[in-house]
Order: structure tokens, then C-alpha cells, then sequence
């Protein structure tokens, strides 16, 4: 036999982050764009820079795609660095619904704006008079339209003017890019805060962490799962935020860092978190094993029909539990989850069977938990015809006795299995299985016939027995040490 093992993967399923327009921050010899330490909204900014020697530099931003007559907030604050340049704007607009705006497709255009420039680190529309940080708006900038279709390309329209002419088309992407004003002297600056169809960009660290996150994509049973929740304050004042976990039944809290608000397992509330901060929770929690435990004995004795079966198992089958969250406040209204798969438990079936009709004395007892089962029995049975008087009608048994009993460990790929019938049957026996080692004894004495199986590791003994013997078999089945 052949044991195929079949390898899963699953992906662990992550939800939205706090921002769910993606941007690209990348470096190159004449020029780079950076997360630094100096922000407007939160503690971080994107630096953008133009070594001597580069012309521009852009960070790109993806959003889902907007009808432009709907985009009414393009707003961002500037932070001059150094020397003398100018942040120009690019909307990519689709017009034939590839999300993509290509310069070369009369299908597709773009809009350039001219927002805002600088002469040593001082804002030129001021003569110089001012620095710092400082917001623009896209829409209350004069445009220019480009586009392949002359129909489309205009020069120094406004905002809502570009809106009616590009009407039904969707703005893709926006470039913020950065230019020199000459390319020998380099030029920096700081961009923050971007609010963009119901998106705010912080460029804060943990703005494009997950809202909730699984370490593990999957687990064995009764193991630990850790969750990460990332909250953020998109607002431009400080906010209260309370965070509310939902755990699946199948899961137990252990313990949260932060702990929870007082008399709950699964709610924070931060108070006046301030504008652009971020944090994280960490969760823990237990899966469940299904731990069982149970006890059987018992005995019967006397002249009769006899049927017994017992049938236990330790096997389980894999499930996902999902624990979802939810963050309100701070201008995030969302919530998110995660699912892990809990893996299968391979375990080990025991079955015990006996019947037949004549004298039958028997007892057995069992003792059952998750990691073993113990087992013992002892029968004598002795066939002779039997009549069982009903209120009614008389029924007649004379049926031969057969025992039977078999376990299959799943985890080693082991089994064992006894049948004996016989007119007399006189056998005791002792099963003891655990996850690694399984050890059977019997022994006793049989008037008909024995079949005995052991199949451990893909390799089968078997032995048939007829007439009247006594026998005893002892047997270990564990795992091949290598
Ligand atoms: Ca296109
Ligand atoms: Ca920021």
C-alpha cells in the first residue's frame, strides 16, 4: 500500500491595510524617494530628492480606478528641503477600461498640474516669505490635457473644465513628481499627507501593514495562533478608537498585547490617538484539541444471543477558523480577518466485535482519551442452539461465535486485526495504543478458525488458523526508528 501524502498550501488571508492606494518609494543613483523621520501627519513623510546630475523624480500611486468627474480630493502637504524646485501632478486616465492609461493609446490621457515651486527652501508664490509645511489642492490648479485624441488635449483649463472633457474616463494613477530647477544643484523635498478618493497616504510605516494579519497559515490542533492588528488615526485631529474582536468559536483567548479594556477579552479603546499615529495589537489565542475523554467496562454472562460492538477513534478532520475585526473611529470605518486552517489529526480507530449464540461469558473495559485507548476483554463463549422466548413468537439462534477486533493507527500506518470463530472461544486480550506505539496481546484457546493481520509500513504478515488450538500472539507496532 501506498501512502500518498497530499501537501496543502494555503495562503493566509489578509485584509485591507489602512490605505489601500498602493505607492512605490524606490531609490536610484540620481535621484530616490524615501520614508523619513519628519512628518506633517504622524512622525513620517516621503522625502523625495534630485541628486545634481537628475531632472525629476515621481512616486507613483495607484488607486482603484475613479470616474475623474467624481474625484473632487486631490489634496497633499509640501515641505520644501532644499534649493530651488517644483511638484507637478500626473493623472493616468483610462478611457477603454484596461486600468491602464498608456500616452500612446487616443483612448487613454493625462492631466498635468503645476502645484506648487520653491527657491531655497522658500514657497515662490509667497516671494519667499514662507516656508514650511504647506497644503495644496489639485483642484483649484490650472491643468493641461494630454492625449493622442486631439479632441482631448487642451492646455490651462481648470479642474472641473478638465472634468467635463475627460468625463467617463478613470483616473488609474497619480504621479507626485519632483523637478529641478537646474540639474546641476539637486533638489528635495517633503510630501505628506495625500487624501485621494476616500484614501489617505501618511506614508507612516505601519499604514500598509494588514489591518489583521495571522502569523500562522496553518496550525495542529490545540496549538497557538497570533494575530497582528494594525489601527491608525486618518483624521487631522487626535481620535478615539476602539478596536473589537470577533473570535471563532473554535478558539480560546490567551492573552493580547496591549491587554484588553477591563472585564473584556476582545476590546481596545485608544483615546486621543494623535493625527497620523498608528499602532498594533498582538492576540493570542489557543485553537481547540476536541480533548475527550471516556470510560467503557462492562460485563455480561448467561445463555443467549450475544451481539457487542464498540467502535473508537481519534481521528480528526481539518477546519478553518476565521477571527475578524473591526476598527472604528480615527476615519477608518473597516473591518478585516483571517483564516487558519487547523490541520487534521491523524489518530487511530479501534473496533471491537462479538456475537454469537449459546453460554457466553464476557467483560471488557476501556479506557479512552485524545492521546491513547487502552483496551482489555476476556470472553467465553460456547455455542449450543438457543431459544429466545418474546412475548409473542419464539425466535431460534444457533450461530457460531466470532470475535473480532482490529485497530489502525493512522499516523504510523499500522493495523492489526483478529477475527475467530468457532464453536468455542476462550480469549483474552489486551490492546494499548498511543500515537507512536501501538502493543496487542492475546491469548486463549479456539475451537474453529483464526485469521490474524498485522500491516505495519506498507508491509502485511498474516497467518490462518484452523482446528482446535490454543494460541497466544504479542505484537509491537511502532514507528521505524532511522
Ligand atoms: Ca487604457
Ligand atoms: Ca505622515
Amino acid at each position: 500500500m501506498r501512502v500518498v501524502a497530499i501537501l496543502m498550501l494555503l495562503l493566509v488571508s489578509t485584509a485591507g491595510a489602512i490605505t489601500d492606494a498602493d505607492y512605490s518609494i524606490t531609490k536610484s543613483k540620481k535621484s530616490a524617494a524615501e520614508i523619513s523621520g519628519m512628518g506633517y501627519h504622524g512622525t513620517h513623510s516621503a522625502r523625495i530628492s534630485v541628486y545634481p546630475g537628475g531632472s525629476s523624480k515621481s512616486v507613483p500611486i495607484s488607486i482603484s480606478p475613479t470616474r475623474i468627474e467624481a474625484l473632487d480630493t486631490l489634496k497633499l502637504w509640501l515641505h520644501p528641503a532644499s534649493n530651488r524646485g517644483s511638484i507637478e501632478l500626473e493623472f493616468g486616465l483610462d478611457g477603454d477600461s484596461d486600468e491602464k492609461s498608456s500616452t500612446t493609446d487616443p483612448d487613454d490621457a493625462s492631466i498635468l498640474i503645476s502645484l506648487a515651486s520653491w527657491s531655497d527652501g522658500r514657497w515662490a508664490d509667497t516671494g519667499g516669505n514662507s516656508n514650511g509645511w504647506r497644503e495644496f489642492d489639485a483642484s483649484e490648479s490650472r491643468a493641461d490635457i494630454k492625449s493622442r485624441d486631439s479632441q482631448k488635449s487642451r492646455k490651462d483649463v481648470s479642474w472641473s473644465e478638465a472634468q467635463d472633457i475627460l468625463r467617463g474616463m478613470d483616473v488609474v494613477r497619480v504621479y507626485i513628481r519632483l523637478k529641478g530647477a537646474t540639474k546641476y544643484e539637486g533638489v528635495s523635498c517633503y510630501v505628506d499627507y495625500v487624501r485621494i478618493a476616500g484614501e489617505v497616504i501618511s506614508f507612516e510605516p505601519l499604514e500598509r501593514d494588514s489591518i489583521k494579519k495571522a502569523k500562522q497559515s496553518s496550525v495542529s490542533p490545540g496549538s497557538t495562533i497570533t494575530y497582528t492588528i494594525t489601527y491608525g488615526n486618518n483624521l487631522e485631529v487626535p481620535a478615539d478608537i476602539v478596536i473589537r474582536e470577533f473570535y471563532d468559536q473554535r478558539t480560546l483567548f490567551l492573552e493580547a498585547y496591549p491587554p484588553p479594556d477591563p472585564g473584556t477579552n476582545n476590546v481596545w479603546t485608544i483615546r486621543g490617538l494623535r493625527p497620523g499615529e498608528h499602532g498594533q495589537i498582538t492576540v493570542k489565542v489557543k485553537t481547540l484539541r476536541g480533548s475527550c475523554t471516556a470510560g467503557f467496562d462492562g460485563s455480561v454472562s448467561g445463555v443467549g444471543y450475544a451481539s457487542v460492538y464498540r467502535r473508537l477513534s481519534t481521528e480528526r478532520e481539518a477546519y478553518y477558523v476565521t477571527n475578524s475585526v473591526r476598527i472604528d473611529g480615527g476615519g477608518i470605518n473597516r473591518s478585516a480577518s483571517a483564516t487558519t486552517k487547523v490541520r487534521s489529526q491523524a489518530g487511530f480507530v479501534f473496533e471491537f466485535a462479538e456475537h454469537g449464540s449459546g453460554s457466553y461469558e464476557s467483560s471488557d473495559d476501556m479506557d479512552y482519551s485524545t492521546t491513547s485507548i487502552v483496551f482489555q476483554s476476556e470472553s467465553l463463549a460456547n455455542r449450543s442452539p438457543v431459544t429466545l422466548n418474546l412475548s409473542t413468537r419464539a425466535i431460534d439462534y444457533n450461530s457460531t461465535w466470532g470475535l473480532r477486533w482490529s485497530c489502525e493507527n493512522q499516523k504510523l500506518t499500522s493495523y492489526m486485526r483478529e477475527i475467530y470463530y468457532g464453536d468455542f472461544i476462550n480469549l483474552s486480550g489486551t490492546g494499548i495504543m498511543r500515537s507512536t506505539r501501538y502493543t496487542f496481546e492475546s491469548r486463549g484457546s479456539v475451537e474453529g478458525m483464526a485469521d490474524l493481520r498485522y500491516m505495519t509500513g506498507g508491509s502485511e504478515v498474516g497467518t490462518r488458523l484452523y482446528g482446535s488450538f490454543r494460541l497466544g500472539s504479542k505484537g509491537v507496532l511502532q514507528k521505524k526508528s532511522r
